[in-house]
């Protein structure tokens, strides 16, 4: 038997030594030692051995197998460095290639310009409101003192969910709203989102952007409307800039104005810009009907207001002398790179 455990022994050994990786060494182990190994079988021959011969046997025995797992350890260490020498060489990562430059976003500049509309007139101390894109008709048209027949309930130029809902032609029914839920004084603008029927061109799209303005309080008159609206262009344009109000109709407000603002290009002598008018059409305005105050439940007698309404869009252009509306919506990176 002692013969036979030598002879296992070198074996093994020499198994140990010439496995190539970390399973080829386990599977030399199950050979060896596990429930069938060949060592295993011999050491349960040990019974059939005399009393003498047994501890002598089991000594060699344990000796052998001691050997074997000293030596199985060692070369599972070698076998692990071995692999992680040979990761490190197979996927190593040159650090000294130039990296990839992450390609940042920029602001929209239909973003750039209403973050700066909302920052003026905070500073002003008005409020931001919102309310629904899709709005009672009652909110658009009835409470603003715009009744059946009027040319913009028309199903020519408004978008209509059912025969009391809209999606808003301007952003009004937000204003309406805050006159109903809130006393005043009220000092609000309500930017958003507004849809008519309009076929696409240079200066139309039938989803645009508008910024309404509205104060209501005792003793406001057309001289603060009048105020404020200059105060806001010059901060958003520059001092250079000249407001002109001229006479129009609005159902919701009386008196109503339409502002021009002098050409930004030739400052007022004509050009091609401005079509040799020196003025470019900007907003709507006026005093709040008081048909409406009395709608959303204030006292035309103790309280007036005035309201505005601005496209987004126009002003926009105007800022960055955008001559096609259709480039703030096709999002063209080489356009909207350059913001
Ligand atoms: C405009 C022009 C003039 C306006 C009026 C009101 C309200 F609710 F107070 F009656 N909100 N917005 C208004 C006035 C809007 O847009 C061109």
């Amino acid at each position: 038997m002692k013969e036979q455990l030598s002879e296992l022994k070198q074996r093994a050994l020499a198994a140990v030594a010439s496995a190539s990786d970390i399973k080829a060494l386990e599977d030399v182990k199950v050979a060896f030692l596990g429930k069938k190994g060949e060592l295993t079988v011999v050491l349960k021959q040990m019974g059939t051995l005399s009393a003498e011969e047994r501890p002598v046997m089991g000594a060699f025995a344990n000796e052998v197998r001691g050997e074997f797992e000293a030596a199985f350890s060692q070369k599972l260490t070698a076998l692990k460095a071995d692999e992680i020498t040979s990761r490190l060489e197979t996927e190593k990562v040159d650090i000294t290639l130039p990296g990839e430059r992450q390609k940042l976003g920029s602001r929209h500049p239909l973003n750039i310009v209403l973050e700066e509309v909302k920052e003026i007139f905070t500073a002003m101390g008005y409020t931001v409101a919102y309310g629904p894109e899709v709005e009672e008709t009652k909110y658009v048209f009835d409470m603003l003192n715009t009744f059946e027949g009027h040319p913009a309930r028309d199903e020519q130029d408004t978008f209509y969910i059912d025969d009391s809902t809209v999606l808003r032609t301007q952003t009004s029914s937000v204003q309406i709203r805050t006159m109903l839920e809130h006393k005043p004084p009220i000092a609000i603008i309500s930017p958003g989102r507004v849809y008519r029927c309009d076929e696409v061109d240079a200066t139309h799209s039938p989803i645009f952007h508008q910024c309404e303005g509205l104060v209501v309080d005792k003793g406001i008159t057309f001289g603060d409307l009048k105020g404020t609206l200059e105060t806001f262009f010059k901060r958003l344009y520059g001092d250079e800039i000249r407001l002109r109000f001229r006479p129009h109709h609005f159902p919701y407000t009386e008196p109503s104005a339409e502002v021009d603002l002098s050409c930004f290009k030739c400052g007022g002598k004509g050009c091609s810009f401005c079509k040799g008018e020196g003025w470019i059409e900007m907003l709507g305005c006026g005093m709040v009907h008081p048909q409406v105050l009395i709608n959303c439940g204030i006292d035309p007698d103790e309280y007036t207001g005035f309201a505005f309404g601005m496209g987004i869009e126009r002003i926009t252009m105007m800022r960055y002398e955008i001559d096609d509306m259709r480039l703030l919506y096709e999002n063209d990176m080489r356009f909207l790179k350059q913001f």
